[in-house]
């Protein structure tokens, strides 16, 4: 026999309505939902290095303005997405230190360099892209917090994906240097990017049951696909080209063909031998080291003022 609470919460995702913090939970959903958002949560923050290394020689400073904004939407994006965590239980200081441990997760795709500034045009453009893609569908999650985070996360993505794509736009009206900047970039992110979905259904561990709960609403690979038929005429229209010979239009599916991403490298980039990860890593716990005066003072003055409003 099924008990009460468990019986409620099958009920009522089979019947697509929100689970929310106080709703009693199977230990499994709750440890998905905190593994994944943790994640979600990593790769924004960690996601702040690539850009970041282009704010001190942005080409302008109407672009350097942009950029900023951008990055800072990521640091807001990462602290709301570990308040969510915290709605499951989690502590997001335990949090950060798996990361920094090596622990937990972040996405593979912030471990490649920004090695020109087309690379923040093409962060913007496909980095963004798929996160938006991926995430559109996250807004219908089963659990509330999450679900609604990705609303708001979503708009601002919208915003740095536009920025990219103008980026990338203004570049290629410029000279046949600039050109080769941008497609030479779009060279090196176009497998990276469709990598961010996670390996293929078949080998995807997760995926079957966070379809069942309803947290996650699309399979990897259809996400995946959904990207490429979204960006072909995204990247015709900027006349660039993706480094794929197999991408090709298929008429009876109405979708792109398109090549198998070298898993080998995706499965080396997430065990921690990717270009940039020792780097990442470094620069995140240096700074959260760095930053422990703030915590400690934070935390003294809010406990001044909690007696203060006691007496
Ligand atoms: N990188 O069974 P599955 C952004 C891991 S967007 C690293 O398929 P799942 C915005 C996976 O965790 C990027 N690891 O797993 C931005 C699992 O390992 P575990 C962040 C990956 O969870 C833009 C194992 O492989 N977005 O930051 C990756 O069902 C520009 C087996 O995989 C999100 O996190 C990967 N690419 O599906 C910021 C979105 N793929 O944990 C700055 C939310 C898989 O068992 C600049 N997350 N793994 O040890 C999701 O939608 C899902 O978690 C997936 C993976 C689709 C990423």
């Amino acid at each position: 026999t099924v008990a009460e609470p468990e019986r409620s919460f099958e009920a009522a995702i089979a019947a697509d309505q929100r689970i929310e913090p106080r709703d009693w939970m199977p230990d499994g959903y709750r440890r998905t939902l905190i593994r994944q958002i943790a994640q979600h949560a990593h790769s924004e923050i960690i996601g702040m290095q690539p850009e970041g290394n282009w704010l001190t020689r942005s080409p302008s400073l109407r672009r350097k303005a942009i950029l900023m904004a951008k990055v800072q939407d990521e640091a807001g994006h990462g602290l709301y997405l570990y308040s969510a965590t915290e709605t499951l239980g989690a502590d997001r200081a335990e949090l950060t230190g798996m990361l920094i441990e090596g622990r937990q997760k972040y996405s593979s795709i912030f471990n490649y360099p920004t090695l020109t500034y087309a690379d923040v045009g093409v962060i913007g453009w496909l980095v963004d892209g798929a996160a938006i893609c991926n995430q559109v569908p996250l807004c219908r999650s089963s659990y509330g917090p999450y679900a609604r985070a990705m609303i708001r996360v979503c708009k601002e993505e919208s915003f740095h994906q536009r920025q990219g794509f103008e980026l990338l736009a203004t570049m290629m009206r410029g000279t046949a240097e600039q050109r080769k900047m941008v497609q030479e970039a779009v060279n090196r992110w176009w497998w990276p990017a469709l990598m961010m979905f996670g390996p293929p259904d078949d080998r995807s561990p997760n995926s079957a049951q966070s379809m069942a709960w309803r947290i996650k609403r699309h399979t990897n690979d259809e996400l995946r696909q959904r990207f490429v038929d979204m960006s072909v005429p995204q990247a015709e229209a900027l006349g660039v080209t993706f480094p794929d010979p197999d991408l090709t239009w298929n008429a009876e599916r109405g979708s792109y063909d398109f090549g198998d991403p070298d898993w080998s490298e995706f499965m080396q980039v997430i065990g921690g031998n990717g270009a940039c990860n020792v780097e990442r890593i470094a620069n995140r716990r240096a700074a959260h080291e760095n930053g422990a005066w703030v915590r400690e003072a934070a935390t003294a003055f809010a406990r001044r003022e909690s007696t203060k409003e006691n007496a």
